[in-house]
């Protein structure tokens, strides 16, 4: 069913006021680097910019122009929900086409995306459009769009939304003898249910000592009562992702899992207590980490505390000791010690949390305590 935003979108021409703010960004960034126009060849960067959310494009962006070089595939869509870009159904390879714009637009310098042009790729717009034309850049958009607008935050909002009510939908399909699968699948089904358009990434559901595994693949192991079920998740709604992790465990946990959760509960509360604008990234993580220091287990907390999440699932800023910069009102962080004891098992908690102008949101509300962890 076509959303009510979709219908007003209808052959507009008119840029959405939230996406013409972006652009006006980026802009600015290019005539401070003394360029003519950027060439943007990360998908997820296309999106942000036009809401368009097709494969296999670049984008073209000058003073004037949006101009975005896609294919048959997706002309009907372009059309439809983006017209206020210029669309290109492009018939030669992508550089090519990129080579006929510069042209057209009479184009000097063209900043493109160092961080995600592939060699191959530069050599075929060096050769197409000429190497002394092309600026390699970096950072640009990251930076930007670390800092959500209220769109951006909406949307997030309606993930995180969708994540909290799937995984209190779990708590009671959750039963013994079901396999890590089983539980990843059940609550993706539960989050496409209540509209994601999927997880924002696979789904980690380990069972017993198989919770210690960072990036864990759920296997085919059965769950048994008393093991800790550790899951991490997110759902993805209009490309936009969230993060929750919790540790269920039907029964009781065993004393050392019980200790290890009140303990990374507590860097949980402490992390999310600090953020406000204007903290340094590493201070907020190791505020946290000191308190798993101080209880005997600064060795089993490997990662950072956190990620910023947006239209990736990890992305500006991070939350460790060698990031560098402060945290700014409109970035969504997640804040998420573990501690993970190997052949044992392993706790993490994970919330998202906006920074707002005086200090901080946190947008999960699920509980955290030891009693609601047990089913
Ligand atoms: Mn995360």
């Amino acid at each position: 069913m076509p959303t009510k935003r979709r219908s007003r979108n209808t052959s507009s021409r008119q840029w959405p006021k939230n996406l013409l703010a972006r652009l006006r960004a980026v802009r600015q960034k290019i005539a401070d680097s003394r360029a003519d126009a950027l060439l943007v060849v990360n998908p997820v960067d296309i999106r942000y910019l036009t809401d368009f959310p097709g494969e296999d494009a670049w984008m073209v962006v000058t003073n004037r122009t949006v101009v975005i070089l896609s294919d048959t595939r997706f002309k009907e869509e372009l059309d439809r929900d983006h017209a206020y870009a210029r669309s290109v159904m492009r018939k030669a390879t992508l550089s090519e086409e990129v080579a006929k714009v510069v042209k057209g637009q009479k184009i000097k310098r063209l900043a493109f995306q160092a961080d995600y042009t592939t060699v191959t790729q530069r050599d075929a717009l060096a050769k197409h459009v000429g190497a002394s034309k092309l600026r390699a850049i970096s950072g640009w958009l990251i930076k930007q769009r670390a800092i959500k607008d209220d769109n951006e935050l909406k949307l997030i909002r309606k993930a995180i939304g969708i994540q909290q009510k799937a995984f209190e939908q779990l708590r009671s399909q959750i039963k013994p003898g079901m396999t890590e699968k089983q539980v990843a699948a059940q609550l993706e089904y539960n989050m496409r249910c209540l509209g994601a358009d999927g997880p924002s990434f696979p789904t980690i559901v380990g069972f017993g000592a198989n919770s210690s595994i960072n990036h864990y693949l759920p296997g085919d192991v059965k769950l048994k009562k008393n093991q800790p079920i550790l899951i991490d998740f997110g759902a993805l709604y209009r490309g936009y992702c969230s993060d929750m992790t919790r540790v269920l465990v039907i029964g009781k946990f065993q004393k050392k899992i019980a200790e290890i959760y009140r303990i990374v509960r507590e860097a949980m509360a402490a992390g999310i207590d600090a953020i406000k604008p204007g903290v340094e990234l590493a201070e907020i993580d190791s505020i946290a980490r000191n308190l798993i220091k101080q209880a005997g287990f600064a060795k089993r907390f490997g990662h950072g505390l956190g990620h910023g999440i947006g239209l990736d699932i990890h992305e500006e800023p991070r939350l460790g000791a060698k990031a560098k910069g402060v945290l700014e009102p409109g970035q969504v962080v997640t804040v998420e010690p573990g501690i993970y004891l190997p052949g044992i098992g392993g706790v993490r908690l994970e919330n998202d949390v906006l920074v707002t102008k005086n200090g901080h949101r946190d947008l999960c509300d699920l509980p955290t305590d030891l009693e609601s962890a047990m089913i």
